[in-house]
C-alpha cells in the first residue's frame, strides 16, 4: 500500500491547548506523524510518496467560501495585531449572541470560525493544513487510478472541522474533501467510516442532508465525552440524507468486544449501501493507553479493524485522524493497514 506524506506538517508545532483547566503543550504534535512514518518504513508497508499540490477548489466543495479564504490569513492577522505565541479563540457566538454577523478583528473572527479553542494557529499552521489537504487528495488520486487502497498520512487531522468552523485539532475536513472529490470524479456513492474515538461532528454536519455520502461514526458517548454536542444515536440524517448518517456512541471502558459489535453493525449498513469507495477516518485514540481517551482497545485489536474493512472488498482510502499515545501510535495505525493487507 502506498502512503502519501509531507514534511510540511512539521511547521504546525509548539502550540498549546487548554485541557483539564491547564494550558499545556498540545497532544496533537508533530511526532505523531513522524512515528507513524517510521513504523511504515520498518514494516515495509510500501512506498512513501510526497503529495502533489492541489488547487483549493476541492475544499470549497465542502467548506464555506469565506471560511476557506480566512484560513490562510490567520497568522498574518494575528501578527499584525501585535501578538505571537499561538492564535487561539476565546469567545463564541452561542445561544443569545449573533452568529450571523461576521465580525472584524482577528480575535472575533477566530471565535466566529470555530466551535472550541482546540485548533490553534502558529506560523507554519496554514502550510501544514494545506499539505494535509494535498496529502489526502493525492492519496485519493491513487485509489481513483485503481489502487485497492492508499494511506493519507494527514496531519493536522480533519473530522471535527465543519462547513464553516475549525476545532478539536482540525481545520480542513480532509475525509469530507476526498469523499466529495470522489463524487465529482464519478463515484455514485461514497461511505465514510469514522473509527476515531471522538465523534466526527464536522463530517456529520457536512453530509447530514445528503444521500450520496453515507457517514458511519463509532465513538465515545457525547453525553460524557468531547465534542459533547453531537453524535447521538438518534441523529440519522435529514431530508435526502435520512437514514444515511449512523452514530454508534459507546460508554467509557468499551473494549474490543463492545467496539467490534458496533463495527459489525456499521459494516452491515455500509455493505448494503454498496458505495464505490470507502473513506476511513482512521483515529487510533480508541487505544487503552491513549492519554485523553477512555476506550480499551489493545494493540492486537487494530489489525482486526483492518481485516474487517478489507472484507468489504471495496476500494479504500485511509485518512489519518487522531491518536495521542505517541509511543504506540505507529504500531496501532500501521497495525490497521497490516490487518487490511492480510499481513
Ligand atoms: C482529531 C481528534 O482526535 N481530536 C480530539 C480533540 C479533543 N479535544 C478535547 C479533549 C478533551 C479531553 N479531556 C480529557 C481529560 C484527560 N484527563
Ligand atoms: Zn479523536
Amino acid at each position: 500500500m502506498k502512503t502519501i506524506y509531507s514534511p510540511l506538517h512539521l511547521g504546525h508545532s509548539g502550540h498549546m491547548e487548554l485541557i483539564s483547566g491547564a494550558i499545556v503543550p498540545a497532544f496533537e504534535k508533530p511526532s505523531r506523524a513522524e512515528i507513524i512514518k517510521a513504523r511504515l518504513e520498518k514494516q515495509q508497508i510500501g512506498p512513501i510518496l510526497p503529495p502533489d499540490e492541489h488547487d483549493i477548489a476541492a475544499a470549497r466543495r465542502v467548506h464555506r467560501e469565506d471560511y476557506v479564504d480566512f484560513l490562510p490569513t490567520v497568522w498574518k492577522l494575528w501578527e499584525d495585531s501585535g501578538r505571537s505565541g499561538s492564535a487561539i479563540p476565546f469567545t463564541w457566538p452561542t445561544r443569545g449572541l449573533r452568529g450571523d454577523v461576521r465580525p472584524k478583528t482577528i480575535d472575533a473572527l477566530l471565535g466566529y470560525y470555530s466551535f472550541d479553542g482546540g485548533a490553534p494557529f502558529v506560523a507554519g499552521t496554514w502550510q501544514a493544513i494545506k499539505s494535509s489537504y494535498d496529502v489526502a487528495l493525492t492519496a485519493a488520486g491513487l485509489v481513483k487510478a485503481g489502487e485497492r487502497a492508499a494511506f493519507a498520512l494527514c496531519r493536522p487531522p480533519g473530522h471535527h472541522a465543519g462547513s464553516a468552523f475549525m476545532g478539536g485539532y482540525c481545520f480542513i475536513n480532509n475525509a469530507a474533501v476526498v469523499a466529495l472529490w470522489f463524487r465529482d470524479q464519478g463515484a455514485a456513492r461514497v461511505s465514510i467510516l469514522d473509527v476515531d474515538y471522538h465523534h466526527g461532528n464536522g463530517t456529520q454536519e457536512i453530509f447530514y442532508e445528503r444521500g450520496d455520502v453515507q457517514v458511519l461514526n463509532l465513538h465515545a458517548d457525547p453525553m460524557v465525552e468531547y465534542p459533547f454536542f453531537l453524535g447521538h444515536a438518534d441523529e440519522r440524517g435529514g431530508g435526502e440524507g435520512e437514514g444515511y448518517n449512523r452514530n454508534y456512541p459507546m460508554p467509557f471502558g468499551t473494549d474490543w468486544s463492545g467496539w467490534n459489535s458496533s463495527l459489525e453493525d456499521a459494516c452491515g449498513h455500509l455493505a448494503r449501501y454498496a458505495p464505490d469507495v470507502v473513506v476511513v477516518s482512521l483515529g487510533v485514540d480508541t487505544f487503552e493507553k491513549d492519554p485523553i481517551s477512555q476506550f480499551k482497545l489493545r494493540s492486537e485489536d487494530f489489525p482486526k479493524i483492518g481485516r474487517r474493512i478489507a472484507a468489504l472488498g471495496l476500494p479504500t482510502l485511509f485518512v489519518m485522524e487522531g491518536g495521542y499515545a505517541v509511543e504506540e501510535i505507529g504500531v496501532n495505525a500501521v497495525g490497521v493497514l497490516e490487518g487490511f493487507l492480510g499481513a
